[in-house]
């Protein structure tokens, strides 16, 4: 099977908190290739439209808030089964509920607050990457 892509944010809960590095190194160190990285911080309008999908929730207004709190490091990674394997690296969304070992389990404070994200499919994968970042930013080796 080819490999594919799949897209990450290291969110700003784990940037305060000094976890990057041990974040990163997980991530390479579970057979993932980094193929575009960048620091940056989201502007309000950036974090709504990336998650427009969560609009109606109750929780929007404060993931908005939480994720322009502070830097992110944004991210393109690539691995056989990309999208499902970084699933199971990172862990439920709900740290209670992530599985010992998992970034989420390790680094996340709570539902909100969860040290990551990751895509959902190979299509939002590929919709979050050209989101963040432009085809000169992203290299194949
Ligand atoms: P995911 O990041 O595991 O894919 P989603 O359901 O897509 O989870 O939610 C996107 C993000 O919104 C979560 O990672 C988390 O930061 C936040 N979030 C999800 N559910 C809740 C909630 O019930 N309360 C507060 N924040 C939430
Ligand atoms: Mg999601």
């Amino acid at each position: 099977m080819a490999n594919n892509r799949t897209f990450t944010m290291i969110k700003p809960d784990a940037i305060a908190q000094g976890n990057e590095g041990a974040i990163i190194q997980k991530i390479t160190n579970s057979g993932f290739k980094i193929l575009a990285l960048k620091m940056t911080r989201l502007s309000r309008e950036k974090a709504q439209a990336f998650y427009a999908v969560h609009e109606d929730k109750g929780f929007f207004e404060g993931l908005v808030d939480f994720m322009t709190s502070g830097p992110i490091i944004a991210a393109i990674l690539e691995k056989k089964n990309a999208v499902e394997d970084f699933r199971a690296l990172i862990g439920s969304t709900n740290p209670e509920e992530a599985l010992e070992g998992t970034i989420r389990n390790l680094f996340a404070s709570n539902i909100q607050e969860n040290a990551v994200h990751g895509s959902d499919s190979d299509e939002n994968a590929a919709i979050e990457a050209a989101f963040h970042f432009n085809d000169d930013e992203i290299v194949t080796y």
